[in-house]
């Protein structure tokens, strides 16, 4: 599988996670990546596209933060990663503060997503490595193609980074995607936590079809979407598709619930398809629940496969970093059907 990714995926390295009230390494790590390169071989450097198909996704003051928020931080006299700790939640006033604590607040909707010096490099690599994924496809040098992402972005939004998420890769592709008159666009997430940036980014666009399959969200984070009942709305009323599973789920359940999602987007009419492809659905993924094994991740290839699309897959979570090689390897296997 060609697959993209850029040496600056790796400056990203966040110290520590607030995690059920205490303070645990990490668990979005460059060493993920090392696991995913080890396991796949060689890789091609993204073509640098520029800042103009990030900012057809994400809010020009939100990326104007996200550049300068490290460097805001150290100006403050902190050390470390920036933290935001202060939310101005239900409709509080937008004011302009200067603070980088009420920035951070401002544009974060979680304590997991620290900021470190490398973050915007890495964000910004990552994005690249998924418009040139899109390009490879686009230019028909391939139908099939992988970006290696890392930080990982379906839980950002047009203005909010959370969830180990900067920038929404699955999101900037399929923009892209449909400016280049290759829709109508399909995204299809398979990470075990729901995509609720990507969600929130096409919620009113009735041209990119969103559907996931993930961890009822009663029980898993990101809690506040992802429910079965969200449909989108407006434009987009019924391009939204949620398939919440509970824990414990194994492929028997699984199964129904991808194939669902595949007669949908086969019923959307989808054109290309991009995949936010999660391995944290592993059985000993460290925080999620359910239960599928390397062959399954295999069998999710090859259920995607059989709807014979442009595919351009982008790289979401996954912690069992042992496994995680083997488990990105067989996904892909399965999608060439090899
Ligand atoms: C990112 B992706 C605090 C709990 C927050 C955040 C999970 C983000 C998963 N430690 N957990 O979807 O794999
Ligand atoms: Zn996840």
């Amino acid at each position: 599988m060609l697959t993209f990714c850029s040496p600056a995926q790796s400056s990203h390295a966040p110290l520590r996670e607030l995690h059920n009230g205490g303070w645990m390494d990490h668990a979005e790590s460059p060493a993920r990546l090392a696991s995913m390169r080890a396991a796949l071989g060689a890789v091609r450097e993204p073509a640098d596209h520029g800042l103009a198909p990030i900012l057809a996704v994400h809010d020009a003051g939100y990326v104007a933060f996200l550049q300068g928020a490290h460097d805001a931080w150290l100006a403050a006299g902190r050390e470390g990663d920036a933290i935001p700790y202060a939310f101005p939640v239900r409709g509080r006033r937008p004011l302009a503060l200067e603070r980088i604590d009420a920035r951070l607040g401002r544009y974060g909707f979680d304590a997991a997503t620290p900021i470190a010096a490398g973050t915007w490099a890495s964000a910004y690599g990552a994005a690249q490595s998924a418009l040139s994924a899109l390009d490879a496809v686009a230019s028909g040098e391939v139908r099939q193609a992988f970006a290696l992402c890392r930080p990982p972005g379906h839980h950002a939004g047009a203005d909010y980074f959370g969830g180990y998420c900067y920038l929404n890769n699955a999101a900037i592709a399929a923009r892209a995607a449909a400016a280049r008159g290759l829709g109508p666009v399909a995204v299809l997430d398979v990470d075990y936590h729901h995509g609720n940036g990507t969600q929130d980014i096409f919620h009113e666009d009735g041209s990119v079809f969103f559907v996931s399959i993930h961890a009822d969200p009663v029980r898993d984070y990101p809690y506040y979407w992802g429910h079965a009942d969200e449909r989108g709305a407006g434009d987009g009323e019924g391009a939204t598709l949620n398939l919440p599973l509970p824990r414990g789920t194994r492929w028997d359940t699984y199964e129904g619930a991808l194939g669902k999602a595949l007669e949908a987007i086969a019923a959307f009419g989808a054109k290309t398809l991009i995949v936010s492809y999660g391995a944290d659905t592993f059985e000993s993924d460290p925080i999620s629940h359910f239960a599928l094994t390397t062959d399954d991740m295999a069998r999710i290839g090859a259920g995607v496969a059989t709807l014979g699309l442009p595919t351009v897959t982008v790289m979401e979570g996954g912690y069992d970093v042992a496994a995680l090689g083997r488990n990105v390897a067989a996904f892909l296997a399965g999608l060439e059907g090899t």
